[in-house]
């Protein structure tokens, strides 16, 4: 502010300011409100499916504050009872193959079939572009004022371990809250399919026709990985091309071993855009439901899952324990230099700073 104006903020002085303006007093309800968090009062909240109970549950569980960790600990460890009973969906697909369009859609689909609907995002890039989610949010305008329906942005995150960790809590906590399918949606690049993968039951791949699409950015990976796939934006002028690429990817697909869900994963066509499909790809998440139920594989792979994850934490754990001691902070820099030297070998260096720690 230019020097000698008045700010019509700043009270003359011997006035008092009121209690919201007063800076002790900011003080103060900022630690009421933190010493008001008690985790049996929130997750008492969240069986009810109160949002803001929910919301402010996920906050504390993608919170990196040491203070957070064990509230958000025992809410998780008293919402476990109540989770496990959503459907689980992973939808991938490369930038502006239509993911957000296609969540919309769906979404409004099933919360018109009396379903409550909660999307979760892991975004990679988060740190980066942070806000690219939020973005999304207001793409999906419908969904996002649909009371039966949450919407949750990505935790900008360093790692996309961490990131994802508390995804797998977030879906816990979805659970909890009464959700019955839970959306995790990324994009993708990088090993974020991967991460995806190892948390949901059914992997939808979104895929465009045309532009050499189909030969371009395959990942063998995603492929294989994908327990269907959805050719969107099939319309107008592209539904020639996507019905010539449903084709061949189902001739693809077949090229694969068999799965070990027994489940022969599907091609499909859809029009996020028009609502068109969406409706196939429901009864056919139903019918993989169905399949892997009776069959025993839904919850063989959830137990995977979890053994996965828990070996996952650790490692994490471990990690983040070994890089955040200051005497190791220290050292490591000290060794890097060595390295940069050729004073010392990766090996011996690690071998070093390793044996600091017992
Ligand atoms: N014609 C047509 N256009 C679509 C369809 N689905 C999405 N689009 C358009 O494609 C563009 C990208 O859609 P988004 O839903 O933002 O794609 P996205 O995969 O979420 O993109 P990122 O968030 O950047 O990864 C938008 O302009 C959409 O309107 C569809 O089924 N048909
Ligand atoms: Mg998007």
């Amino acid at each position: 502010m230019a020097k000698g104006k008045k700010s019509a903020l700043k009270e003359n002085e011997g006035i008092s300011q009121s209690e919201i303006t007063n800076a002790a007093s900011i003080k103060n309800i900022k630690k009421k409100r933190n010493a008001k968090i008690n985790p049996k009062t929130l997750v008492a909240a969240i069986l009810k499916k109160d949002i803001t109970a929910l919301s402010r549950a996920i906050t504390l569980v993608e919170s990196t504050n040491a203070d957070h960790f064990p509230i958000a600990h025992s809410i998780i460890k008293q919402c476990l009872p109540h989770a496990n009973n959503s459907i689980r969906i992973g939808i991938t697909g490369v930038p502006g193959v239509g993911k957000s369009t296609f969540i919309e859609t769906f979404g409004k689909h099933l919360t018109a079939r009396g379903k409550r609907v909660a999307v979760l995002a892991i975004d990679p890039s988060s740190s980066l572009t942070k806000g690219s989610i939020l973005g999304d949010k207001t793409r999906m305008d419908a969904l996002v004022k649909d009371e039966n329906a949450y919407i949750r942005p990505s935790a900008s995150g360093k790692s996309l371990g961490g990131v994802a960790r508390k995804t797998r809590e977030s879906i816990i906590l979805c659970e909890a809250a009464g959700f019955d399918v839970i959306i995790i949606e990324t994009v993708g690049v990088g090993q974020s399919e991967t991460t995806v993968h190892s948390m949901v039951d059914f992997f939808l791949l979104l895929k465009l026709a045309g532009a050499g699409d189909e030969l371009q950015g395959i990942k063998r990976g995603i492929i294989e990985m994908a327990d269907t796939i959805a050719i969107n934006k099939a319309d107008g002028d592209n539904l020639k091309q996507a019905k010539i690429a449903k084709v061949e990817f189902n001739r693809a697909l077949h090229l694969y071993p068999q799965k070990a869900s027994n489940w022969q994963p599907k091609v499909m066509l859809c029009s996020a855009l028009k609502n068109e499909g969406i409706d196939d790809i429901w009864k056919l998440v139903l019918e993989y439901i169905e399949t892997t139920t009776k069959n025993h594989y839904f919850d063989k792979k959830r137990k995977e899952q979890n053994k996965f994850w828990l070996i996952q934490t650790i490692e994490d754990q471990l990690k983040s324990e070994f890089f955040n001691r200051p005497d190791i902070k220290k050292e490591l820099a000290t060794q890097l230099h060595l390295i940069d030297n050729n004073k010392t070998t990766p090996f011996a260096a690690a071998y070093y700073l390793l044996n600091l720690t017992h």
